[in-house]
């Protein structure tokens, strides 16, 4: 039976792009997607393995965990912590950052994941997804703290996401493009699936939480309104509307038949500059969608230009098809 390229033969093949700079990265890689693949595992067991529900607990954005945020945090963490690739990690489950304990061999990166995003979907079933990003630890130092996290989204060297839907899947850029994986469950191997993802440069088919709208600012809701008003409005197409409420989905249909997907900044709460987390879930995101030629804006400025002041900082994120996308961002030039 001819088996098909897995990730780790992938890795070892891309890192003659990478070059001798980043030769411990597919088995950083790897140990993440460990932990994705036992993840997927857990998830798929469902009501069966009593790990549904709420935690009763809330992690530092203010939000009730369920049981498998914490599940999956512990995962992320148990499987990255002992490979020696690491000097610390962040997670939006956790308030502070997690340096490696002592008893385990130090790296030269940072790993910044959401273990398990869009997990207000999990106890009804709907796909979810972990997100994670890959940072160099500043040369020289050894015990890394917040400040050191504080790193434009150009400066990831991986980003990535496993999207745990009817299929699992890993979708994977080192900033050489994009490809997407297929986890094969009788061989416990991701299988490589789709090569060179690019996002389509247009698009009729808008996401956002529409229930908002009232919190809109002017050019979002400039934007939508003539997305509504379709053919007989100013656009003069009909388009489609589509809201997972888990944004790992969101990106992954996007990466596959275009879209663009809206988290503005709202008056909803002001002092906030969005709902989705920079670090962990924006970052990661644009650098895959911009990999596949899409764009990705806080409606002001290119998320990935974003300097980071704070671990859990929020942004408005708006990305997709790049025509739509520079739509709003134009709509949001002119005020
Ligand atoms: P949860 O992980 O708390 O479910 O949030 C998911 C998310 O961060 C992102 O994946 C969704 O696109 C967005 O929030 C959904 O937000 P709403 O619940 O406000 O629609």
């Amino acid at each position: 039976m001819q088996i098909g390229t897995t990730l780790n033969q992938f890795l070892l093949e891309e890192q003659r792009h990478l070059g001798g700079v980043h030769h411990d990265l597919p088995a950083l890689v790897n140990d993440v997607v460990v932990a994705c693949k036992s993840l997927s595992h857990a998830l798929s067991q469902g009501a069966l393995a009593g790990m549904l529900g709420s935690a009763d607990s809330e992690n530092v954005q203010g939000e009730t965990q369920k049981k498998l945020d914490v599940i999956s945090n512990d995962i992320m963490i148990a499987t990255a912590e002992r490979g020696g690739y690491l000097a610390a990690m962040a997670s939006e489950e956790m308030d502070e950052i997690y340096p490696i304990p002592v008893q385990y061999p130090k790296g030269k990166y940072l790993l910044l994941f959401d273990p398990l995003d869009g997990s207000s979907n999990i106890d009804v079933n709907i796909s979810v997804g972990t997100i994670f990003s890959i940072l160099r630890c500043p040369a020289g130092v050894m015990i890394p703290t917040a400040e050191d996290f504080m790193q434009p989204g150009t400066q990831q060297v991986c980003a990535g996401y496993a999207l745990y839907g009817p299929s699992t899947l890993l979708v994977l850029t080192t900033g050489h493009g994009v490809n997407c994986f297929t986890l094969d469950k009788s061989l416990g191997e991701f299988v490589l699936t789709q090569t060179n993802l690019r996002v389509p440069e247009d698009t009729r088919e808008f996401a956002i939480n529409a229930s908002n709208s009232r919190f809109w600012e002017k050019p979002v809701k400039r934007y939508i309104d003539e997305c509504l008003a379709g053919k007989d409005g100013p656009r003069k197409e009909n388009f489609n509307m589509r809201w997972v409420a888990s944004m790992v989905a969101e990106v992954h249909r996007i990466l596959n038949r275009g879209g663009i997907f809206m988290y503005p900044r709202d008056s909803k709460d002001p002092t906030k500059a969005g709902r989705l987390r920079l670090m962990y879930e924006a970052n990661p995101m644009s650098f895959i969608i911009e990999q596949a030629g899409g764009v990705c804006s806080t409606g002001r400025e290119p998320i990935m230009s974003i300097q980071p002041i704070e671990l859990h900082q929020r942004v408005a994120v708006i990305l997709g098809s790049k025509n739509e996308v520079e739509r709003v961002v134009a709509y949001h030039a002119e005020g």
